[in-house]
């Protein structure tokens, strides 16, 4: 486990950036983004049309950035092509030799829960709402069933481009599973709380241009075009809603987007994304799971009270109006006493009492 591997996992990220395929996103040459105006309430664009000029097989193209010019560089570049493209797929985030352990464990987690979670998802989907996608089990706040990827949690290019971003004292706002067995169904496009106005809490759009929250999808097995690997709609962070609760006239939250693309990637790859960036579950026409953690890095101006059953802000806002909760469960103390030091901090503020 990681702190065995740490220098080995340390040389072969360093051999990979040499390469220089260790970082994978919709880089420049692919898109020149042509400004369709169709609402146009600020000065900024809600639809573009993106119009490809290259495209590699897989649809994202690898590319050499570093070579030996260390950490600040590669966080400045991952931080421009989020900025730029709303999302980026750092690879080798968790060790190869450590992936399939961790993923075995997160799996077992999910399963021993998956009854709970069913039960959680139907007592939504009574009150009316739309939740969850048939085929796709859930853990929420997974670090309470397992501690496993905990180590990974802090890594410098994950957490470090969150402070790029955000400043100090980033938060994890969320810790869930998701598996996606075969045959699972697509999902529809949305952004991420609290740019998803089906929920209860939701910032108001049309949204300021602002960085709010950062998402993330590790990736514990491959992501393939076969097996589900997530739909993004690369530019989308920047507009000034999303399909989810019918945000964008003309377009059906359901159907597929001429521009969309698959974020794919190795096992022990991460999809780091701007919350708003556009996504929706694909279907994995395998016959394996495809298994995912989401993780959620929040600034510590962001109010995460209403996502928190017991506050009086969810009492307010989410079972006061019989809205759809974001439900964030607390950690318990026993499990945050054990996390790694460098991790502790991005739970302490929902640590069970
Ligand atoms: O599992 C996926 O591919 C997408 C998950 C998703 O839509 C989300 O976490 O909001």
């Amino acid at each position: 486990m990681p702190p065995n591997t740490c220098s080995d996992a340390k040389k072969t990220r360093k051999q990979k950036y040499q390469n220089g395929n260790h970082l994978r996103s919709n880089n420049d040459a692919l898109y020149n983004l042509e400004l369709l105006i169709l609402h146009n309430h600020s000065s900024r664009p809600i639809m573009m049309s993106l119009s490809r000029q290259r495209q590699s097989d897989a649809g994202l193209v690898s590319f050499s950035l570093l070579g030996d010019r260390g950490e600040n560089v590669e966080h400045s570049e991952i931080v421009s092509h989020i900025e730029q493209f709303g999302y980026c797929i750092v690879e080798d985030v968790i060790p190869a030799e450590d992936v399939d352990d961790v993923r075995r464990q997160v799996v077992a987690a999910q399963r021993a829960h998956h009854e709970q979670a069913e039960a959680e998802l139907a007592k939504t989907r009574a009150r009316g709402h739309r939740i969850g996608v048939q085929g796709v089990g859930l853990l929420k706040q997974a670090i309470n069933a397992t501690r496993c990827f905990a180590p990974f949690l802090a890594d410098e290019r994950i957490l470090g481009v969150a402070e790029s971003f955000f400043g100090e004292f980033v938060r994890i706002s969320c810790t869930d599973c998701l598996i996606n067995h075969p045959g699972n169904q697509r999902g529809y496009w949305h952004a991420d709380w609290p740019f998803n106005a089906t929920n209860a809490t939701h910032v108001k759009a049309p949204y300021p241009d602002a960085m709010m929250h950062i998402s993330s999808i590790w990736m514990l097995t491959h992501f393939g075009e076969d097996n589900g690997a997530t739909f993004v709609l690369p530019g989308s962070h920047r507009f000034e809603n999303n399909p989810a609760a019918g945000g964008v006239e003309g377009i059906d939250e359901d159907a597929p987007q001429p521009d969309q693309r698959q974020a794919t990637g190795p096992a022990g790859s991460v999809l780091l994304y701007d919350s708003r960036l556009w996504h929706a579950v694909a279907p994995n026409r395998s016959d394996e799971p495809r298994v995912a953690l989401i993780i959620r890095y929040a600034p510590w101006w962001l109010n995460l009270t209403p996502t928190m059953r017991g506050t009086p802000d969810h009492q307010r806002m989410v079972l006061e109006t019989g809205g759809k909760n974001y439900d964030a469960i607390p950690i318990r103390s026993d499990v945050f006493n054990m996390l790694p030091d460098n991790v502790k901090p991005l739970y302490r503020h929902w640590v069970m009492p």
